[in-house]
């Protein structure tokens, strides 16, 4: 048997040969170029949280510019390691390897830098923030070699997804006139939750009083979120796939009454609820192709597809990909918020009159990820999260309040969290994913103007991974997971801090024992996403374990922090966010 060392010694020797005979002159740049020192650099929390844009890895590709059986790569290895990149390298470098939050690695540069020089980057990692992906053990030897062979040739490029392919999964189950003109069931709609159950690509309806599952319905794969209509009729759920599942809370067991899917990879979804237009358009956002389709609110049906290429904010130079972040919908205008990360730009799109479709860009910062509304409903903040920053928009004017450093590194607020601060008044707050840091920062320019759109106070919770804050307007308890924190003990726990208390030097807060209490000794137990019930007086998290392995929710009485119930099924499978009907219609949070 000939070893592998042979083997690979021979096709790394034609990969030169082929480099050599495809970049000429730019051999010996290739030979010079500065290795990287083979440092053993750590991934960060933050690092391990980019975008997957694993949905991407099922299209048909084929091989570009070359034959299968091209010594270069095989065609086996390029779709292997295409499954890799879209797994694990797109979320940064870009679809189409033009560059987002990573470097760019079309073949102009990578041929420039030549195979080892990539061999050793993908190996080692680098201060700036690539993993060291080699040393960590995430991928072979051999598959590392695949890679940076991988790279030297052109990317492949997904194909588009317009009107004509999302029409054709368009999919109407029971039409309108078939559905019920009143509530049908006597579930406390308002006190439902919807729960993202991720690796099972379903969601489970949960009655917030009973804690009974209602029931389990199918969705995308690995749901991401569910939305609310303006009524809180109907659910809206989308997958990492791009399929909307609207589900129609009014019937006697609540079903999906149309699908949809919106693109090849897609994380958001929202509905218009601007006074008049309650329940008539529902917007998604694709990571894959880069659009947001707006449809109709009540049966799904596509009715204007809008492309986000374009420039970037600040130095106006094209961008291939950027994609559709957050959605919020003003309450202010007939105004959908569309957060478009790589450009940087704030979309109002206003759906007035979808026809004559009309969209203010605002200039934000790159990177735009997730965010919320303040508590007055008036405004919107939003992380640029690659950049720590915050931007906050006025959805009354339709216009940019400032863009400020959010205090730490790599805010993630999810929805964010609205308190009333003893000293500051109405503030808004963020946790991160770099480090410990919680921010808050003033969010009443009329009665509290000398803090508005400051980090106002920052108290240090449990450690990194934060991903998700919480608190509801009669909460006392300002909470704070550490979801992805390298410590098991700390990311299975939650840190409160209590609000009236805020004023001293230095805040202390609480840890709740959250995968302890959940009774389930395996897995990492990492708990994740706060959510309250309607009447603010309990809070649900996810105790989320791997698929085979047990999950739970976990249910905390807010006045006393102690436990109330655990929820347990063996349906639950991986649990993620949840949504609680009245909560997520209102934007209270
Ligand atoms: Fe999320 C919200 C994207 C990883 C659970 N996530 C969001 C939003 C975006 C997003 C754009 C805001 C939607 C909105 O408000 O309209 N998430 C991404 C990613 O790109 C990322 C970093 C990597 C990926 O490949 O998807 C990512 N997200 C995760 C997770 O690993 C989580 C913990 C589990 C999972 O589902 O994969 C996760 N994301 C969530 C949840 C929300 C969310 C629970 C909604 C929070 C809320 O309270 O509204």
């Amino acid at each position: 048997m000939q070893s592998m060392k042979k083997v690979q010694s021979r096709v790394v020797a034609s990969v030169a040969a082929v480099a050599a005979l495809v970049v000429g002159a730019t051999v010996s740049i290739a030979q010079e170029a500065a290795k990287p020192s083979p440092k053993d650099h750590k991934t960060t929390p933050g690092g391990q949280y980019s975008p997957s844009l694993d949905m991407l890895k099922d299209w048909k590709i084929e091989l570009p510019g070359r034959k299968p059986e091209d010594p270069l790569i095989t065609a086996e290895e390029f779709a292997k390691a295409r499954q890799i990149y879209f797994e694990r390298c797109a979320g940064c470098h870009g679809v189409l390897r033009k560059g987002a939050t990573g470097k760019a690695l079309t073949p102009d540069i990578t041929r420039k830098l030549g195979y080892d020089y990539l061999l050793n980057f993908i190996t080692y990692g680098s201060p700036g923030g690539m993993p060291n992906w080699g040393t960590s053990g995430d991928l072979s030897k051999e598959e590392v070699g695949m890679m940076a062979r991988y790279l030297l040739i052109d990317p492949p490029q997904p194909p588009e997804f317009g009107m004509p392919e999302i029409k054709a999964t368009w999919k109407v189950l029971i039409p309108v006139d078939k559905r019920p003109t009143k509530k049908e069931n006597d579930i406390d709609i308002d006190n439902l939750f919807a729960v993202t159950l991720r690796d099972a690509g379903k969601v489970a309806l949960i009655d917030g009083a009973s804690k009974k599952i209602a029931v389990t319905l199918e969705s995308g794969y690995a749901v991401h979120i569910s939305r609310m209509s303006a009524s809180g009729r109907y659910l809206f759920t989308i997958g990492r796939d791009g399929k909307i599942n609207l589900i129609d809370l009014w019937m006697k067991t609540p079903a999906t009454v149309a699908e949809i899917k919106i693109g090849a990879e897609a994380r958001s979804v929202e509905t218009s609820k601007f006074k008049g237009f309650e329940d008539k358009y529902a917007i998604a956002g694709a990571y894959w192709p880069p659009q947001y389709v707006i449809m109709d609110g009540a049966t799904l049906e596509p009715l204007k597809v809008v492309n986000t290429r374009g420039m970037t904010y600040d130095t106006q130079e094209y961008h291939p990909e950027p994609r559709v972040a957050s959605i919020m919908a003003s309450h202010y205008q007939p105004e959908f918020i569309v957060n478009v990360k790589e450009t940087g730009q704030i979309l109002m799109v206003n759906y007035k009159d979808i026809n004559n479709l009309q969209v203010t860009s605002i200039g934000a910062e790159r990177f735009l990820h997730d965010g919320g509304f303040d508590r007055s409903g008036r405004y919107v903040l939003v992380a640029a999260n690659a950049r720590n920053k915050i931007a906050v928009v006025d959805t009354k004017e339709s216009k940019l309040v400032k863009v400020l450093e959010s205090g730490g590194q790599t805010p993630h607020p999810g929805r964010g969290a609205n308190i009333n601060h003893p000293k500051y008044g109405p503030v808004w707050v963020t946790s991160h994913l770099g480090d410990e840091v919680v921010s808050m920062i003033g969010t009443d320019p009329e009665k509290h103007p000398e803090h508005a759109w400051k980090v106002v106070q920052s108290v240090n919770g449990q450690g990194g991974g934060s991903l998700f804050v919480k608190s509801h307007p009669k909460s006392n308890h300002l909470y704070v997971d550490t979801t992805l924190n390298t410590e098991a003990e700390v990311s299975s726990s939650v840190a409160v801090f209590k609000i009236d208390e805020l004023t001293q030097e230095k805040p202390k807060y609480q840890v709740l024992p959250i995968g302890q209490w959940s009774g389930i000794s395996e897995g990492q137990r990492r708990v994740v996403q706060g959510e309250f019930n309607k009447d603010g007086d309990e809070i649900w998290f996810s105790v989320w374990n791997s698929k085979g392995q047990e999950s739970a929710i976990v249910v905390v009485d807010d006045k006393t922090l102690k436990l109330k119930t655990v929820i347990k099924d063996k349906v639950i499978v991986t649990p993620t966010g949840k949504f609680n009907v009245y909560n997520t219609r209102k934007d209270v949070y």
